[in-house]
């Protein structure tokens, strides 16, 4: 057995057993230093794990491709291994522990023969802060350990402040086969472990990321009075220097990455706002003796979607992936540069394509559709210090104050361009009943409602009825909790068009959300809570033909009337664990609807 060191007991005994399970041919305990990670990159290059970019133009930066039954998170694979079914809920997958441990060893057994054991002691949020905690992934993929540093503040100073506590998320991955059918991903809440098998995709192997900071987290603040969310936090700074930070709930793939580091329009340019990005995908909430919210992003990085970025959807982020990046499942160049669809230029001639085939553009397969250069769910990695709008607090122990909180989806004709919950428990309410509908671009009925309360219900690691009631009783613990808004930045006019043109744009709705939490502007009271005046919205620089505005901003009775249908049909799924506070809102917002 190689040396351990580090003099935690616990952690001692539980490499050293699950070395036993695995079987790798050495261990390597990560460091966290620069010449640990050269020899690794070095030894993946070797192997054709990853490939190294053209470094004159892309310095730092190598490509990796995944297996191509293996590209996205597999939800039908993930498990919330609870004692109890009822404390998983009618949101999860549920196994009980022992079968889920059973189920997995048998995949685990002796799959890291012929391979090494990394061991990467990693902090989500600063190290030794009281908002962080401390997870160690054991891991048989080079990859996995390059990104996790990336990712998280990784090594040695983790491990020394396991000297200082004990407490630390139990988190194996093996890449088995990557075979589909041995493919597992598991929590098990109740022993703070994660064991996820069988495949290398990042959503289902950094262990840090959606299995601890989002599943485990959320179970633990539970129990510890704080909220794990999948939220972005950005700061906006107005001209005299003030900075309000605010974090917001969307669906996968409603461009939080994008709203986390926007770059003023234009038109807003004269008044000086500046965006500071915290973080574009976890918040962690606490509240703080000054009865406020105060939130960190326990992440390092952004681990962002490629396609579709480019300098008008994301010129900051064009920006920070121009190094110490990996690329995952892009289109290599010639050149020895990446792309994808929507990227900034032109389509290149040719490549080699994201599974690692020559392609060539306007190419079709035997059916006639087009083969794609970068899969859609192609990824970047990438420290968020290099970002140009990277906050400044992210290392600060404290996090931010947070002043308002936004939730949102994707409706084409329902939901307002924005609109203010009365108060927490309607807030609450909204966010519960968040939904967004299918596109054409996602498999199922065009149109079809998806319910995605808080945009936790593939991440909350319980019983979603108890997390509902969790989230009323933050509301009581704070003396000046942050307001809540509803946004939809989709709704589409008779034609099918979009309305609103989105991206930076959405800095005037965000302007509109602090002028309401500062008290500075009026708003109409509707059914479904407090909408702006036209007026109040600064189109300077923008037009919007006729009354576009006017009609983003309309509340539709008939519509909303439709709508309660599918959210007690929702709320249903819960029985009797759905708290009544959410029933009462129900009703009053159906009785407002029904009132003259
Ligand atoms: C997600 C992600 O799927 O952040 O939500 O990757
Ligand atoms: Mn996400």
């Amino acid at each position: 057995m190689d040396k351990f060191p580090t003099h935690n007991k616990k952690l001692k005994e539980w490499v050293s057993k699950m070395a036993k399970l695995c079987q790798p041919d050495s261990i390597v305990w990560i460091d966290g230093s620069d010449g640990q990670k050269k020899q690794l990159e070095e030894e993946a290059f070797a192997t054709d794990e990853i490939i190294r970019l053209n470094q004159e133009k892309l310095p730092g930066c190598v490509l990796h491709r995944t297996h191509p039954n293996d590209v996205a998170r597999t939800e039908h694979l993930t498990f919330i291994c609870t004692k109890k079914k009822h404390d998983a809920g009618p949101n999860n997958n549920w196994m009980p522990p022992a079968t889920g441990y059973k189920k997995a060893r048998e995949i685990f057994k002796g799959a890291m023969r012929g391979r090494t054991m990394y061991v990467v002691p990693f902090s989500m949020g600063p190290v030794g802060s009281e908002f962080s905690k401390i997870g160690v992934e054991l891991t048989d993929s080079k990859y996995v350990v390059l990104n996790m540093l990336i990712m998280t503040r990784a090594g040695e100073a983790v491990l020394r402040q396991l000297e200082k506590e004990d407490d630390f998320t139990k988190c194996l991955h093996s890449k088995a086969e990557l075979d589909v059918n041995k493919r597992l991903i598991l929590h098990f809440p109740e022993d703070n472990t994660i064991w996820s098998v069988g495949s290398g995709y990042g959503g289902n192997v950094l262990l840090g990321k959606k299995c601890l900071s989002l599943r485990i987290a959320s179970f633990i603040a539970r129990k510890e009075q704080w909220l794990a969310e999948h939220m972005l936090i950005m700061g906006i700074e107005e001209p005299n220097g003030h900075i309000e930070y605010i974090a917001a709930a969307f669906p996968s793939a409603c461009g939080k990455t994008n709203l986390a580091m926007l770059i003023p329009p234009e038109g807003l340019k004269k008044k000086g706002y500046r965006i500071w990005t915290v973080g574009d995908d976890i918040a962690w909430m606490r509240v703080d003796s000054d009865g406020q919210l105060w939130a960190i992003n326990p992440e390092s990085g952004f681990f962002g979607v490629a396609p579709g970025t480019n300098s008008d959807s994301n010129p900051a982020m064009v920006e920070t992936i121009k190094k110490d990046t990996i690329f995952t499942n892009v289109l290599l160049k010639p050149d020895g540069t990446v792309w994808w669809e929507g990227a900034d230029g032109d389509v290149p001639n040719e490549g080699i394509n994201w599974q690692g085939k020559p392609w060539k553009s306007g190419m079709k397969d035997a059916e006639g559709k087009p083969v794609l250069g970068a899969n859609p769910n192609a990824r970047f990695t990438v420290p968020i210090k290099n970002c140009p709008t990277a906050s400044f607090r992210l290392e600060q122990h404290h996090g931010v104050p947070i002043s308002a909180i936004i939730f949102g989806g994707r409706r084409q004709h329902l939901a307002p361009l924005v609109y203010e919950a009365f108060n927490w428990q309607h807030g609450i309410f909204v966010g519960a009943t968040m939904a967004s509908e299918r596109t054409a671009a996602q498999v199922g009925k065009l149109g079809e409602v998806r319910r995605d309360p808080m945009a936790m219900f593939p991440f909350c690691g319980y019983n979603m009825a108890f997390y509902f009631r969790h989230w009323l009783n933050m509301g009581k613990k704070m003396t000046k909790a942050p307001k809540i808004f509803h946004v939809n930045w989709f709704r589409q006019d008779e034609k099918g068009k979009f309305m609103w043109p989105g991206f930076r744009e959405n800095l005037r709705v965000l302007e509109w959300v602090l002028d309401r939490c500062s008290n500075k502007v009026y708003a109409v009271k509707t059914p479904i809570g407090y909408v702006p005046q036209p007026a109040d919205i600064d189109m300077t620089g923008l037009h919007l033909p006729g009354d576009t505005l006017e009609k983003l901003l309309e509340v539709h009775k008939e519509d909303w009337l439709r709508e309660l249908k599918g959210i007690k049909e929702f709320f249903r799924i819960f029985k009797k664990d759905l708290p009544k506070e959410l029933w009462q809102e129900y009703e009053e917002l159906e009785a407002r609807l029904k009132s003259k």
